[in-house]
């Protein structure tokens, strides 16, 4: 099978932040390897006014500025007219939270543009206009949308054909069939009197896969028994 590389676009007012977590592992292979392209984009070199600014007071009064639309439409607008993008996504607490599939359903976009909340949010009419999908990464919130945008790429990225070598290792991590991942161990079977389960190591490969089946389902039963609804 072949596959083009990935494109993603990220929009940003803090554009060093990405330095550290896309010069790393997975995430930095898959670009030595031709997977993917990163590209980050200063929102404030968008901004057409004197001061670069790119947040403004709130309409209807309240505390907490808004990010607005200029800078963030010319910067989307520029980049569509340069190529199709399967979504256009806003980083954001107030929206549905982000799983394994949707990072799967992601991870063969051939284009994406994600953009970084900062402050109290972005202008609604930016929500209504141009961004495709919204997505939060948890329930908690954090001062901007870079590490959500951080976390987000790494998940897909780690999903594109190729990128990991053992394509299992992708296909068995937790959460990939709704379970979390069984307990794993290496040497040595005996650390200080605390023992690898015996089953590990009878070389019995049928009986192991039973275990492991076993140990993930209750591992879900007893963390997450909201997976198994
Ligand atoms: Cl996507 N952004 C912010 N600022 N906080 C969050 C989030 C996103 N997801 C969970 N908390």
């Amino acid at each position: 099978m072949y596959f083009s590389k990935m494109r993603i676009d990220i929009i940003t007012i803090f554009p060093d932040f990405f330095k550290g977590p896309f010069s790393h592992s997975i995430v930095k292979i898959a670009q030595e390897k031709n997977k993917v392209e990163i590209n980050i984009h200063d929102l404030r070199s968008h901004s057409t006014n004197k001061q670069k600014s790119v947040d403004d007071y709130q309409f209807g009064g309240g505390s907490g500025m808004v990010m607005n639309i200029q800078p963030i439409d010319d910067c989307i607008s520029k980049l569509k007219s340069e190529r199709k993008y399967d979504e256009i996504i806003y980083l954001t607490p107030d929206a549905p939270t982000l799983n394994q599939g949707t990072s799967n359903k992601l991870s063969s976009s051939k284009n994406l543009i994600i953009l970084c909340g900062h402050y109290k949010g972005i202008d609604q009419r930016i929500r209504d206009y141009l961004i495709t999908m919204e997505i939060s990464i948890g329930d908690y919130v954090l001062t901007g949308g870079e590490l959500a945008a951080a976390v987000l790429t790494d998940s897909i990225i780690r999903l594109i054909p190729g990128v990991i070598s053992d394509e299992t290792s992708a296909l068995s991590d937790s959460f990939q069939d709704n379970l979390l991942s069984y307990p794993i161990y290496t040497r040595p079977s005996d650390y200080k009197g605390w023992e690898v389960p015996e089953i590990l190591l009878s070389g019995n490969q049928k009986l192991i896969e039973q275990w492991r089946e076993d140990k993930s389902l209750e591992r879900t039963k007893k963390i997450r028994p909201d997976l198994l609804k």
